[in-house]
This record gives structure tokens, sequence and C-alpha cells, in this order.
């Protein structure tokens, strides 16, 4: 079976309307989609003249932006559903519960494992009764088996890193992203322990993904293929904490695995496999189903051909706060900053499409890894009412930023002429 295919071909159900995420994909070919979607948002209407000075004076993500102002409330964003985060909704593969991002705050950095996103429960036929074994296979000298009480017994601190669902979109308010703080086991050091073949090059990581209502469309397990060296570059563990308690079921207890950097797809919940596999194995369904939401600009046929599904850095508004200040009205943008592997500087925001882009204050976090997320913020002194559209920007052409490139976190506000502008 050495070098055999691992999965069927991509089952139709894996491309039914359960799995998919909706919103805009930020694809070429969506692209054109993106932007007229946010042209009906209406924020991108009526955008006439150009705003007089925007005060770019340097903002601070304190809790007193001004002297003497007095925090009056937050603006909505305009276009997207009405909060409904931190509830779960819906059921099985469909199960969803979004994170509300306006609540990410210096002091509250990590996300409470109970409003975690989730974008897909707990399958209803695992078996909970039984001991979990992860069976050790494929090109390994000899096959094994692993138990918890062989992980738990290596469980080490992981740090704090962010999970984003590579579907994350609008209709969710983007809060299919959150962050926890995570213990586990290094995948590298473990494998490391068993022996293999020369031609192992890759790894198969699957997990439980079995569930009675959309077993006549999907019945495999949900599995990614991995380059060992780049597994390890990741610093990929399987991890069996989050935020010091044991994974909720929902999250793929008793045990999940993370690749701090890459998107959620590749985040297998309920591993119970891990395959050593040369480099001519096939795609895995999820593979093929997340191709394009991983920009991998196609679908490949075979794993190896896959670019490393990495999170680009990226950024967007969560949070707009209203002040008095003497007798006018002022704005504080505050947003986070996520992704990509490099320190958080150029980062800019601009609030109308041809605007200039004024720098924004990010916080210093100074023990932060790179793949947790920063807070920044910015002072805003609007002279007009009307639509604006928050959109930032990382001024450094040697950062790859194909998500803020497409406009995808893009965020609409209006200021009526009652908001004193
Ligand atoms: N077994 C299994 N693992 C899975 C999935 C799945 O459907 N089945 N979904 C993946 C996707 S698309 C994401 S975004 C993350 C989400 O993890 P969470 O629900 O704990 O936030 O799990 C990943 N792991
Ligand atoms: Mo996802």
């Amino acid at each position: 079976m050495a070098h055999g295919q691992p999965m069927k071909s991509p089952a139709p159900g894996r491309f039914s309307p359960v799995r998919s995420e909706g919103g805009p994909q930020p694809t070429a070919t969506s692209r054109r989609v993106f932007l007229q979607s946010a042209w009906s948002l209406g924020v991108a209407l009526g955008l006439t003249a150009a705003p007089a000075a925007l005060q770019a004076q340097a903002a601070h993500a304190d809790d007193r932006p001004w002297e003497d102002g007095e925090l009056l409330g937050h603006l909505d964003f305009q276009a997207e559903p009405a909060a409904e985060a931190g509830r779960r909704i819906y059921e099985g593969l469909d199960t969803r519960l979004y994170t509300d991002l306006s609540r990410v705050r210096a002091d509250r950095l990590l996300t409470p494992v109970e409003e975690f996103y989730i974008r897909t429960g707990i399958p209803d036929r695992l078996d909970r009764s039984r001991p979990w074994q992860i069976r050790i296979g494929g090109l390994v000298d000899r096959p094994a088996v692993l138990t918890m009480a062989d992980l738990e017994a290596r469980t080490a601190p992981m740090g704090p890193h962010l999970m984003e669902c590579a579907g994350n979109n609008r209709a969710f308010r983007f809060g299919l992203m959150s962050a926890a703080e995570w213990s586990g086991v290094n995948v590298s050091e473990l494998l490391a322990e068993h022996p293999r073949a020369p031609e192992a090059t890759s790894v198969l990581i699957e997990g439980f993904d079995d569930y009675s209502s959309s077993s006549t469309t999907s019945t495999q397990g949900s599995a990614w293929i991995f380059r060992l060296d780049q597994l390890e570059e990741a610093g990929a563990f399987l991890a069996t904490r989050m935020n010091g308690e044991g994974l909720t079921p929902d999250h793929g207890f008793p045990v999940r695995l993370m690749v701090p950097g890459w998107y959620g797809c590749c985040c297998i919940k309920w591993v119970n496999r891990i395959e050593l596999v040369d480099e001519n194995w096939a795609a895995t369904s999820q593979m093929t189903e997340f191709a394009l939401r991983t920009h991998q600009g196609g679908v490949p046929e075979k794993a190896a051909a896959f670019q490393p599904a990495i999170v680009d850095r990226a950024a967007m508004p969560i949070r707009i706060e209203k002040w008095r200040v003497g007798g006018a009205l002022r704005y504080r943008v505050i947003g986070i900053d996520w992704g990509g592997d490099r320190a958080r500087a150029g980062l800019r925001i601009r609030f109308r499409p041809g605007q200039p882009w004024q720098p924004v204050e990010i916080q210093p976090a100074a023990d932060v890894p790179s793949t947790h997320w920063a807070l920044w913020s910015h002072r805003w002194s609007p002279t007009s009412p009307g639509r604006y559209l928050l959109q930032l920007d990382v001024d450094d052409p040697g950062i790859q930023t194909r998500r803020l490139d497409l406009a995808y976190y893009a965020r609409g506000i209006e200021l009526a002429d009652t908001e004193g502008v």
C-alpha cells in the first residue's frame, strides 16, 4: 500500500452546500465579485471629493486616547449580519460558532474556550467511550499505536497561536478566527522516534469525520498531507489542551492537530491516523476542497504540489469607539494585525478607496509570537458625514498580503449628520 492512493478521488459530498462556507473567496476570479459586493454594500457609494485632512495622530491603544474625552459608544460595521456571535448554531458538519472579535482587548488577547470559533461540530458517530488511539503507519519501519497516555506524558506548553478558517468571511463578521494558548506534543519530535523509509517525505494526518447526517455524500476522514520539513518549520503539534483546559468535544477532543501560521483546514480534529507517505500521493479531498481558499492558484492533483496553506499577514478594524472631546466628536479605530511571519511594522489604514494611507500604531506586545494577533489603533477625526470603507495595507512590498490586496477584510461604516462631523 506504500505507493497507493491514500484517499478516493474527492467525493462530491465535499463540495455540497453543507460544506460550503460561502462568502467572497479571495481568488483572482472572485476579485470582481468581491468588488461588486463591496459596492453593493453601499459602503463605496457616494464617494466623491476627498475628505478633508484626516488627522493622523499617534494613537494609543490605552483607555484614554484623549485628555478629557468621554467614551460615548461604538459604531456598527455596515452590511454585516446582526451579531449572533458566541452561540453554537446549526448542527453536525454545519455547526458554526463565530467569535465576537470586537471583544479582543489588550487584557483579553486569548479567546475563552466557549467563545472559540467552531467550524464543524463533533461528529455524531464518534465513539467517545473507547480509549483513543492514533495509528502510525505507512512508510515507517514498524507501524505503531499512540495512546492518550503516551501523548499526555509528553504534553508541553506550546504558546498562544490564533487559528483562522480559510473560509472566514463577512457573513460571520470575520469571526471564524480565534486565539488560544495551546499545549501538546510536537509532531516532528514524535515522528523522529519512528524510523522511516528514505522516500517518506510527507505525512498524512487524518481525523475522525463520520456524520450520519451526511454519510451518503461524505464518509471519508478529514485529512491533510504535509511535507515533513514544512511541518517542522511551522512547529506543528498534536494539541491536547487549550487555555489550560482539555479540548472540548467540538474542538477535537481528545486530540487535534495545530499548525501555527497555517489555516484551520489543516488543523485536523479527532486525529486518529498518521501515515508517512512519499511525494506521489494524491491530495486529500479536504485539500482539494480548500485549494482555492488556501490560495493554491488552482487545484493541484498531488499533495506535493500544494503550497503551504499559510495565513498571509492581514489586518482589519474590530471596534470603532466614538468619543466626545471638548465640543467635538472623535473616533478611535481599534483592530487586529495577524498572519505572516515578520515584525508587526508598516501597517496603514485608509478610510476611502483612493485616499492616502495613514499609519496606525501597533500595540507593543513583547513576547507574543507572530502566529498570534496584535492590536493596533488609530485616532480618527473625520470632517464630513457619509460612508467610509476601512482598509488596511502593509507598507512593504516584500510582505505577501494576498487577502489585504483584495480588500477581503474591508469594513464599512456610515457616519450620519448627527455624528457631528
Ligand atoms: N476531523 C475534522 N477536522 C477538522 C475539520 C473537519 O471538518 N473535520 N474542519 C477543519 C476546519 S475547515 C477548520 S477551520 C478547523 C476549525 O477548528 P475549530 O472548529 O476547533 O475552530 O478544524 C479543521 N479540522
Ligand atoms: Mo475552515
